[in-house]
């Protein structure tokens, strides 16, 4: 068996998803791996059609591992989003084929099932304390164990996350919009915010909140300890990660828990973080973290070290890469949480999909495979629509952290 072919489809089913299919000698097998970076899609689209599908024709699609291998340090130049993100969509595609050929879904092959469901949280969002009230019972009313709470900050005519549509779209203009941002208004309002959802919903519901890299290390801090009477499952991102050792004062100072990982790229951006124990899930993705392969790694040394996956799942990772997290979340020990956000309708009518949702868990079914297609008849119908995620600056003008 050879790959014959791959290309590159780009689509706006109501957001941007770049998709790889590698189509295979035997018959017609094919398989699809999510190559979607939000707000840079045709680096990766060019990443993938200039310098990876060349090298990828006449190659064995059984040998994952090898072909992982190549991308990564044939390359030279190792890690970075772009090139990560290319080579998880050619490993996931792998790993789709693979589960075909063998007639069973991925999940099989990772070592079977490890529980019955993968357990999501769900996003309430609003502009005030009152309404994000709401937000939260209507999430609650369909079965979710987890909800993940973020309001306006009082003052700011737009915080990031916030929006009164279920679904957020991140990347809301062609040229990036911008946000304004008060550090001091932000810690003093979120404690308020989780003491009436925790009064509001008791002790079982799960709560989460992303804090999008904003504080210092002592702010985090301090927001962690502010929010421990409400015993939140995570506090996500509290600070940029480029600098992992910033992790250790705030650990040092609150027994909230920690989230960190979306925008990782390989294990080597989360090493310090598993191994010293500063985090408590790793959100890496297989879109963003070299597929799989590179990503049951992580999973791995994080087993190790108490701690546990929390994959992203926001809606700028395609239902391609969903149907890949949760073949990951159902056979790993040490899942945590997977996030779900739901996709556009147009969206799912691109990407046929066996996974589905019911009473607070996704389950990635029973198909050969991922389980999941791209349908490219109707992907044609979505011309592809430039999107960038929005910045953010401090009241003085200053560009702050995202
Ligand atoms: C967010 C995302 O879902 C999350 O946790 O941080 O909305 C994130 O900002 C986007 O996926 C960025 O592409
Ligand atoms: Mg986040």
């Amino acid at each position: 068996m050879k790959i014959v072919d791959a290309r590159v489809i780009i689509s706006s089913p109501g957001r941007t998803f770049v998709t790889l299919k590698i189509i295979t000698s035997d018959g017609g097998v094919t398989g699809v791996g999510d190559a979607t970076l939000n707000g840079r899609e045709l680096a990766v689209a060019a990443y993938l059609s200039e310098h990876v599908i060349p090298t990828l024709i006449g190659r064995d699609p059984a040998r994952i591992e090898d072909t992982w291998q190549y991308l990564y340090k044939g390359a030279y130049w190792r890690r970075g989003p772009v090139t990560m993100t290319a080579i998880a969509a050619v490993d996931t595609a792998l790993w789709d084929i693979k589960g075909k050929v063998a007639g069973l879904p991925v999940y099989q092959l990772l070592g079977g099932r490890s529980r019955e469901g993968v357990t999501v949280y769900g996003h309430a969002s609003a502009e005030t304390t009152e309404e994000v009230l709401t937000e939260v019972a209507r999430y609650v009313d369909r079965g979710y164990k987890a909800v993940r709470v973020q309001t306006g900050v009082p003052g700011m005519a737009s915080t990031y996350g916030v929006s009164p549509d279920e679904r957020y779209e991140p990347a809301d203009a062609a040229i990036p919009t911008e946000n304004v941002w008060s550090t001091p208004r932000y810690l003093t309002n979120v404690p308020t915010v989780f003491a009436r959802v925790r009064d509001e919903f008791g002790p079982d519901l799960r709560l989460l909140h992303d804090v999008h890299h904003r504080l210092t290390p002592i702010e985090a801090a301090r927001l962690g300890k502010s929010l421990e009477p409400y015993a939140l499952t995570w506090i996500e991102d509290p600070v940029p990660a480029e600098l992992q050792e910033g992790f250790r004062l705030i650990r040092q100072h609150t027994t909230t828990p920690i989230a960190v990982g979306e925008v990782f790229n390989s294990i080597w951006d989360c090493e310090t973080l598993i191994r010293e124990q500063l985090v408590d899930y790793i959100r890496a993705t297989v879109v963003h973290a070299g597929g799989i392969t590179h990503l049951r790694r992580i999973f791995d040394l994080a087993a190790l070290h108490h701690v546990r996956s929390g994959s992203h799942g926001a809606t700028d990772l395609s239902p391609v890469c969903m149907a890949a997290a949760l073949h990951l979340d159902i056979a790993i020990p040490n899942f945590g949480l997977q996030e779900y956000m739901g996709f556009p309708p147009e969206a799912d009518d691109v990407f046929p999909h066996s996974w589905h949702y019911a009473d607070g868990y996704l389950h990635p079914g029973e198909d050969p495979g991922l389980g999941v297609d791209i349908n490219e008849q109707e992907a044609a119908r979505y011309p592809y629509k430039p999107a960038s995620l929005p910045i953010n600056r401090l009241t003085d003008g200053t560009l702050h952290d995202w």
